[in-house]
């Protein structure tokens, strides 16, 4: 029987790639994000290239309910899971923290903490019932330091830190996985929706060295995910070799 992953915010970047990766190697997939034109027609292209089942799912990792309906009562042929990675996130803003905008912090929080809470309260009792099953939540090098003008959002990626290693303390009786993979700058989307379309400010961030590419990224996790039953990587950092943490990236 073919593997299956539920890849969270796979309309771009991180989650597209891996969608890409992981289909190719003949894992069936779930992936969900809010844009539905997008995510179905990346669906319907890897379904075809790669000759597996991708079940897309719109929804907003915000909205509990929808989060609940959507992945609680998944059709019997996809509730064979075998790994999670609660991808979809964003950052929103770069200001001090007295200019900040309030409403990005709300956006953050709602979407990279309790949009990850959710998804994983629901998909957990499907690894519990399967009696294994592997969580990756994808947390920053922003999960490890404080940069400045990073405040909710580092704070959020702290979060993710800090409850992947709740969930690897409290699943373990499970026999549940748990990885956190923390990646340095990678160009994605991600920018653009930091800087809200700004595309000078976003194309600055990745001039004068090679960010990440989304990828590289896909590999990790591909590697995280297919290493024997007995053992698990808890905790990752990635970067691109320009970069050493998240104050400095050398710049050439
Ligand atoms: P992208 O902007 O390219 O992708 C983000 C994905 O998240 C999209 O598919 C988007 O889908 C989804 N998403 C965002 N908000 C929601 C929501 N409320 N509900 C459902 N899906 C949502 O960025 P990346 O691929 O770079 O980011 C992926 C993850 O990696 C994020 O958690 C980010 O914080 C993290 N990260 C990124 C780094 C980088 O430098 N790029 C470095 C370290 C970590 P849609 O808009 O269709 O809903
Ligand atoms: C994204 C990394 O440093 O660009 O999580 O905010 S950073």
């Amino acid at each position: 029987m073919a593997n299956t992953i539920l890849i969270t915010g796979a309309t771009s970047g991180f989650g597209k790639a891996i969608a890409e990766r992981f289909s190719a190697e003949g894992w069936n997939c779930i992936i969900t994000g809010r844009r539905a034109e997008r995510l179905n027609e990346i669906a319907k292209n890897l379904s075809e290239k790669n000759n597996v089942k991708i079940l897309p799912l719109v929804f907003d990792v915000r909205n509990r309910e929808a989060v609940f309906e959507n992945l609680s009562n998944l059709p019997d042929e996809w509730k064979q899971i075998d790994v999670l990675v609660n991808n979809a996130g964003l950052a929103l803003g770069r200001e001090n923290f007295d200019e900040a905008n309030m409403d990005d912090w709300d956006t953050m929080i709602d979407t990279n903490v309790k949009g990850l809470l959710y998804v994983s309260k629901a998909i957990v009792p499907y690894f519990i019932e399967n009696k294994k099953g592997h969580i990756i939540n994808i947390g920053s090098t922003a999960a490890k330091d404080v940069y400045p003008q990073g405040n909710v959002y580092c704070a959020t990626k702290h979060a993710v830190d800090s409850i992947s290693q709740s969930q690897r303390i409290e699943l373990l009786q499970h026999k549940i996985k748990v990885t956190a993979v923390h990646p340095g700058a990678a160009e994605t989307e991600f920018s653009d929706v930091r800087f809200k379309g700004d595309k000078e400010k976003s194309k600055a961030v990745y001039e004068g060295y090679e960010a990440l590419h989304a990828v590289d990224i896909a590999d990790v996790i591909y590697y995280c995910a297919t290493l024997p039953q007995h053992v698990c990587i808890n905790d990752l950092v990635v970067t691109c070799t320009a970069q050493a943490n998240s104050f400095f990236t050398y710049k050439g």
